[in-house]
């Protein structure tokens, strides 16, 4: 190690991004779909008439509704209106490229049926499997998928937060077994997924132990290989998260990005990362009744936009009902994104950082190592003139609007106005700048 960096035997394994292609795949989908389904979707955030103010996946921690009861929710679980199709094929409508799925949240509930735990699918009416269905389903849709996995089990007996006793050491270690046997099986049952979006970690028995979190990262690569881990699930022997004692991110991309975004390039490190999104203000599992205030999908568009442009991933969650089908609000959602992405996604694809002056209308993409930029503009200014400053070095080619052309008028060297004047819009406009790089 260099002179102010401490030796650490469990932080970061790489400097820089990984440049394999199971990344480079993950890097290029850009626009994921996150579910969180589980038996919170039945109270849906109320109990007995009165209603939780948290977040309804964590229902569970509410005093309101004794542990007893809420464990017992799974024997009403089924979901007899699920459709692992249909659930496919509206994600692809709206444009995903790979989706997460909760196969355990923090109430221990698996939605596949675990040979290490009793409270799964397996032991509610529905009986059968969740995740086989589903992810044959979005493969054939041509979308990638992902689990998400809570280390925190509030279900298992040994779950420990913090360790004060031998016996909680003991079952502490006894955990990690348990952890490992889960994801190897998730991993053996559903060989064609990608890669874990780890959860739960912030508990002390889990960032006291970095050692082991290296382990089981290196161990799930050496049994997958290629898999696509987060930051979250990695500490290292001094505690750190995400990032190591020296300042360098832990696992494949940086997972922190929860309901926020980054504003400037140099806020990500030169890291890969991907956002996580809700679309009320915190509610990830169903709830009956969203408060506050609820995303629109052209706000959604634009965080999508934004991420992209600041070379991350964004993932949209939804909370489908106990019964397996969505709410009006969300599918309404997916309609409108897909409807954005089917003509503009090209621009979201395969996306990164353009290295242009940001301006206020908007965001540039430039589709990896090519020469193409993409201006998507959320604010047309009164005047209708939109500022492209060129980077140094590089040239305008062309300017073009849904395959028609535009003519840039030159305001300065090598600064441009291209005129919108008399369009309006109620969506994103989508404008692709040719360019040249060179002397
Ligand atoms: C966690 C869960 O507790 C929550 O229910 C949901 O599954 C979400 C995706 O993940 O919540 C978090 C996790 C991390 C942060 C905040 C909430 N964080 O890093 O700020």
């Amino acid at each position: 190690p260099a002179k102010d960096t401490i030796a650490l035997q469990h932080g970061a394994h790489r400097i820089g991004v990984r440049t394999d292609a199971d990344m480079a795949r993950w890097r290029s989908l850009r626009f994921g779909q996150f579910i969180h389904w589980g038996v919170y979707a039945i109270p849906g955030g109320e109990w007995k008439g009165k209603t939780y103010n948290g977040a309804a996946e964590w229902i569970r921690s509410w005093k309101e509704l004794p542990h007893e009861e809420y464990d017992n929710l799974y024997r009403q679980f089924n979901p007899v209106n699920f459709d692992a199709q249909q659930w496919a094929s509206q994600a692809k409508e709206m444009g995903a490229k790979y989706m997460i799925i909760t196969t355990k949240h923090h109430d221990g509930f698996c939605l596949w049926p675990s040979k290490y735990s009793k409270y799964t699918i397996a032991a509610s009416p529905y009986k059968k499997d969740l995740l086989g269905p589903m992810v044959a389903a979005y493969n054939k849709a041509g979308i990638d998928v992902y689990l998400y996995f809570s280390i925190i089990d509030w279900s298992h007996p040994d779950y420990r937060a913090s360790l004060k006793t031998a016996a909680d050491s003991a079952a502490n270690k006894r955990f990690q077994v348990f952890v490992k046997n889960q994801l190897a099986e998730l991993l053996q049952r559903y060989p064609t997924v990608k890669g874990f979006w780890f959860d739960g970690t912030w508990d002390d028995s889990w960032k006291r132990d970095g050692a082991f979190t290296d382990e089981l990262e290196q161990y799930l690569q050496s049994i997958h290989p290629g898999l696509v881990m987060g930051s979250r699930l990695r500490a290292d022997e001094k505690g750190a998260r995400h990032f190591d004692s020296n300042g360098r991110l832990m696992g494949d991309y940086e997972q922190g990005w929860e309901r926020k975004l980054p504003e400037k390039i140099e806020d990500v490190h030169g890291n890969d990362w991907e956002a996580v999104m809700t679309v009320p203000e915190n509610q990830w599992g169903y709830n009956a009744q969203w408060a506050g205030h609820i995303k629109t999908a052209n706000e959604l568009l634009e965080m999508l936009v934004k991420s992209v442009s600041l070379n991350g991933n964004f993932v949209l969650n939804f909370g489908p009902k106990a019964d397996g089908t969505f709410r009006t609000e969300e599918q309404q959602l997916m309609t409108q994104i897909g409807q954005w992405m089917k003509i503009n996604g090209e621009a979201v694809y395969n996306g990164t950082y353009a290295g242009f002056e940001k301006q206020d209308w908007g965001y540039y993409i430039r589709k990896a190592g090519t020469d193409s930029v993409y201006m998507v503009v959320f604010n047309i200014p009164v005047s209708g003139s939109l500022r492209v400053k060129m980077p140094a070095h590089t040239s305008l080619v062309s300017v073009s609007l849904q395959q028609q052309t535009l003519t840039p008028e030159l305001i300065g060297r090598n600064e441009y106005f291209i005129h919108l004047s008399g369009k309006q819009s109620d969506t994103p406009v989508v404008i692709l700048l040719k360019t040249t790089s060179g002397e």
